[in-house]
């Protein structure tokens, strides 16, 4: 796998800040024992039948493999208990007519207030929003349209996505359109709620994702304004490269591939992985993207003070680290949410910026990087002010 020379510092035009997070966490968790347990017993009446058939049975799923293999303990969701029906194994979440606020902008819109509340911002006063998730509610109106009509807000409004990627490409668009004084506001909401689309049968995947909402403001900044507590944005970057390792097929065709095209069978249209290749894809990628983004301001892995990187698997995370600083990188460094959270999608590296940075001091440095399907790389190089 290439990584080709990251873009680097651009001409500074209008200096841009992240001034506001917010973050949604439902309140509803699955511990592993919980999860482990349902798909059991899924896995019993499946085997039973299967047997019947004389066809291979499905291994059964254990709390010390998740653990062990992605450091995983917990997940907080939307719905919990079509989760842990055997005979549903997916979240109930009840259709909505077209006059309600949808789901996902719903979820969206609890963590977009908190990130106004912390920017201290009136809705009012923005003047683009972009929702960026890995699992859009739909094709069109676009969910950020939705957002901002229920917010108040003026300007534009879109839709994007990139993996789990999603949040970072987003970053990286929103602030390369205040520099250039497109925009002077922009708000980014990204609702993941993963379990939508999770097959809870898939021993490989199902305990990897939680549902979570972040949502962020890129602003502009005066010439020599600094807003202590708050990250100037340094640069941004994107990486991708074409892989089917981490793929959904769900889409409008999904339907037509089928006999009768008026019933949708979700097989085969669920998250799916090559979960072993990822992990020494990502690592490898991960690890060269952040030593070439870098470089390009004159840093290294050391002059950082954190890095909040996307939340998939704690090895993998120490890993990356490993190979970029050349040594074993403690939790101080590279917080970790994933553990009582699972991997959140798009949301996860918000998190655990949101959650780590109050003790930062004025002039330290950190890296927000996210890696997704696609292959996708986003990073975020951000100072303290
Ligand atoms: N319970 C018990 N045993 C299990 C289970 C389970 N639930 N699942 C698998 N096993 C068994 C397998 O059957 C196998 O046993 P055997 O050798 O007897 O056949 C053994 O465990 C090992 O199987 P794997 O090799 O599949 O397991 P891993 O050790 O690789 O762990 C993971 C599986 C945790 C999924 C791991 O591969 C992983 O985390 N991979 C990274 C992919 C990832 O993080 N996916 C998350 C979603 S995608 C994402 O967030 C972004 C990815 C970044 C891509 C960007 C690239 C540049």
């Amino acid at each position: 796998m290439s990584i080709p020379a990251v873009s680097s510092r651009s001409d500074v035009r209008t200096r841009t800040a992240i001034a506001g997070i917010g973050v949604s966490i439902p309140q509803t968790a699955i511990s592993n024992d919980e999860l482990v347990a349902s798909y059991n017993a899924w896995a019993g009446k499946e085997n039973a039948r299967r047997a019947a058939r004389g066809e291979e049975p499905v291994r059964e799923s254990s709390s010390d493999f998740i653990q062990h293999a992605s450091g995983i303990l917990n997940r907080h969701v939307y719905e919990r208990d079509g989760i842990l029906d055997p005979e549903r194994m997916a979240p109930y979440i009840p259709a909505r007519s077209d006059e309600e606020l949808s789901v996902l902008a719903e979820f969206g819109l609890s963590a977009a207030r908190r990130a106004l509340g912390d920017a201290g911002t009136k809705a009012e006063d923005i003047d683009l929003i972009i929702c960026s998730n890995s699992h859009p509610q739909r094709p069109y109106p676009a969910l950020a349209i939705e957002i901002q009509q229920a917010l108040g807000a003026r300007g534009a409004a879109f839709d994007m996505g990139l993996g789990c990627s999603s949040a970072l490409a987003a970053l990286h668009v929103a602030t390369n359109l205040v520099r250039s004084g497109a925009h002077r506001r922009i708000l980014v909401v990204v609702p993941e709620l993963v379990t939508s689309h999770l097959d809870f049968r898939d021993r490989q995947t199902h305990f990897i994702f939680g549902d979570a909402a972040v949502a962020f403001m890129v602003e502009a900044l005066g010439e020599r304004e600094e807003r202590a507590g708050r990250f100037e944005i340094i640069g941004t970057s994107l990486w991708t490269q074409f892989s089917s390792n981490i793929r959904t097929n769900f889409g409008h065709l999904s339907r037509l591939a089928q006999d009768d095209p008026s019933v949708l069978n979700m097989e085969g249209n669920l998250i799916k992985q090559v979960g072993n290749k990822v992990f020494k894809e990502v690592t490898v990628a991960g690890h060269q993207f952040i030593v070439d983004f870098l470089a390009g301001f004159d840093h290294t892995p050391q002059t950082m003070r954190r890095f909040w990187l996307h939340q998939a698997n704690a090895r993998m995370n120490a890993m990356i680290l490993k190979l970029a600083f050349g040594e074993e990188v403690g939790s101080d460094r590279a917080p970790m949410v994933l553990d009582r959270l699972g991997n959140t999608a798009a949301a996860g590296a918000v998190i655990a910026l949101e959650e780590n940075h109050r003790d930062m001091k004025t002039g330290e440095y950190g890296l927000l990087c996210a890696f997704g399907a696609g292959y996708s790389i986003g990073g975020a190089l951000l100072r303290m002010m």
